[in-house]
């Protein structure tokens, strides 16, 4: 087996070449992580290294004003984009989860690098669409790299909503009391408290064992009483989840918290939602998040039932390829094995529009967050901080003088403690998403027409029939759109100069020639899609002579022709 994949590996290096530093048009490098700005200016450099393969599309602004760009990659001159299946990935909806821009980027940055030289980029690139863009969240994104924060919050956006209903908005955030830039922990030395040190790591706090005399209180997330209210750091900036604001399922705050007060009623949800309706070729989805290294599907939530059973083959099959590609990541299904989502981003393009969409959380890829039955073991964690990254991820304690609490310490994990990888580690996460987002795209259908024959029949008619193949897995309409009639059906087209049509069908019996024809505009044959690897022969009666075309039209595949002379 070693001998066989080694022989595979030199066949692939003698055949195909992946760019390398000296030849890359466009020096981005995958080891940092970029503002909001800096996102765009790469998507620039990129649109403008590579004007024949991309457009640079604005699809608005976000809260604050930021411009959110979508970069384009496809080529004029194999067809037109919007007659090609699209890929769209988006990511960092919520506001801290950085990661997934700079994979967005990669996958910008790898497909236009790579097109040249290897032939399968090439065929993708050639055949399909690419929409990314890179922060879904532009504001949150800046707000969480600029601003002293954990590395859990924020998730929201920054428009200022009044989390504790006191007629105040963002009013009591928490705040950065030793000026280090991160928020971390505030703990009291107290006889009869809940914590106790780490017998082998003092650094640490332990929860006592019932019984035991505690001698230190967590008063959580550093911060002041801002407003006098009593209470410290109850209403921070923004206060909602951008991906709970979603036209599919979507609750009322009440139900969902941090929905929004209805669905797309953030700026940034409303321009994606605005490029969708006018892009319905989009047949694939990916939105990145993190973390814990999944790669989920919809479902969001039990009640409206699981997508049809021939989708979930094919997400089976999706998310079982990736699960061999993103070592430690699992598929699962959101609301059964991570938690109810109601109004979620993929929900709504997945269920609610019929598209084949993942969201990947991505991995800290960190040695100890790979096992998550074991929960993290923050030992472990901290050796990793001390050796590898130098103490980074952990502050250590130090006295404070609270105006409320009175003597005590603050310290703990930083924001970049979790949920991001170190920037020595990025490059790897990029990679292998970006390989799943292509693995997916590939995937996207693709018809073709083949063995067209006409038979002369006398008296001017003929017998024209074909088979029209899709050549991938993913059909070219989901049962999920099939079954809720999410978007039209696709259509086989005869026409030519000088025919009319006399009977046309789909055949049903290859072997004894049965038509299951239609009665009514036969030059249109309604098809309800064709799923992964389906071949569907036509047959068509007609009179007349000449040229007789034939066109397979579906709305997320590209349409395929053929010509026959009748004679
Ligand atoms: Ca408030
Ligand atoms: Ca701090
Ligand atoms: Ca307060
Ligand atoms: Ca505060
Ligand atoms: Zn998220």
């Amino acid at each position: 087996m070693i001998k066989k994949l080694t022989v595979l590996i030199l066949l692939l290096a003698a055949t195909t070449g992946i760019a390398q530093d000296a030849d890359y048009k466009v020096n981005l490098r995958f080891d940092r992580y970029y503002t909001s700005e800096e996102l765009n200016d790469s998507l620039r450099q990129l649109n403008q290294a590579y004007p024949q393969l991309t457009e640079l599309v604005k699809i608005g602004e976000s809260y604050q004003g930021r411009d959110m760009w979508v970069l384009k990659i496809y080529n004029t001159e194999t067809g037109d984009e919007m007659d090609k299946p699209a890929m769209w990935v988006d990511a960092n909806i919520h506001g801290n989860e950085i990661q997934g821009g700079e994979v967005v980027l990669y996958i910008a940055w790898y497909l236009l690098e790579n097109y040249d030289t290897n032939p399968r980029i090439r065929e993708i690139v050639d055949r399909s669409a690419f929409y990314l863009l890179p922060s879904l969240n532009p504001d949150g994104r800046e707000y969480w790299l600029a601003e002293a924060n954990t590395s859990s919050t924020s998730r929201s956006g920054v428009k200022p909503i009044d989390d504790d209903g006191d007629g105040l908005k963002d009013e009591d955030g928490p705040d950065d009391l030793d000026g280090d830039g991160h928020i971390t922990q505030m703990r009291k030395k107290v006889s009869g408290g809940n914590y106790k040190l780490d017998p082998e790591d003092p650094r640490l706090l332990v929860r006592v064992e019932p019984g035991e005399e505690g001698k230190y209180d967590l008063l959580g997330y550093e911060g002041i009483d801002n407003d006098g209210d009593g209470r410290i750091n109850e209403d921070s900036v923004g206060g909602y989840d951008p991906n709970r604001n979603w036209g599919y399922n979507w609750m009322p705050n009440y139900v969902q918290g941090g929905a929004g007060d209805y669905p797309f009623s953030l700026p940034e949800s409303r321009n994606v939602q605005v490029f969708f309706d006018n892009h319905p070729n989009i047949a694939g989805v990916q939105s990145f998040h993190n973390t814990g290294g999944m790669i989920l599907r919809a479902p969001g939530a039990k009640n409206l039932g699981d997508l049809p059973p021939g989708d979930v083959r094919m997400y089976d099959k999706l998310g079982k390829t990736g699960e061999l590609m993103l070592p430690g990541y699992r598929y699962m299904i959101i609301w059964k094995d991570l938690y109810t989502v109601y109004g979620g981003s993929i929900a709504w393009t997945a269920s609610g529009l019929g598209i084949f969409s993942f969201s990947n959380e991505l991995n800290y890829s960190a040695e100890w967050d790979m096992d998550r039955e074991e929960g993290v073991d923050y030992r472990e964690k901290l050796q990793f901080s001390d050796h590898l990254e130098f103490g980074e991820l952990y502050k250590e304690w130090e006295a404070y003088d609270h105006p409320l609490y009175g003597e005590i310490e603050i310290g703990g994990w930083t924001k970049w403690s979790s949920r991001v990888p170190p920037v020595w580690k990025l490059r790897e996460t990029c990679h292998r998403n970006a390989a799943f987002v292509i693995y997916h795209a590939e995937s996207m259908p693709e018809v073709i027409i083949e063995d067209v024959a006409v038979k002369a029949l006398g008296n001017d008619l003929y017998r024209i029939s074909a088979t029209i193949k899709n050549e991938r897995p993913i059909p070219t309409r989901s049962d999920q759109a099939a079954k809720h009639n999410l978007f039209r059906k696709d259509f086989v087209r005869l026409s030519g100069e000088s025919l009319s049509i006399v009977t046309a069908g789909t055949v049903i019996d290859k072997y004894r020639n049965r038509l299951k024809a239609q009665e009514h505009d036969l030059e249109t044959l309604w098809v309800p899609g064709l799923t992964g690897y389906e071949m569907k022969e036509f047959q068509w009666i007609v009179k007349g002579s000449g040229t007789a075309t034939i066109e397979y039209d579906g709305i997320k595949v590209k349409n395929a022709i053929e010509s026959i002379e009748l004679r």
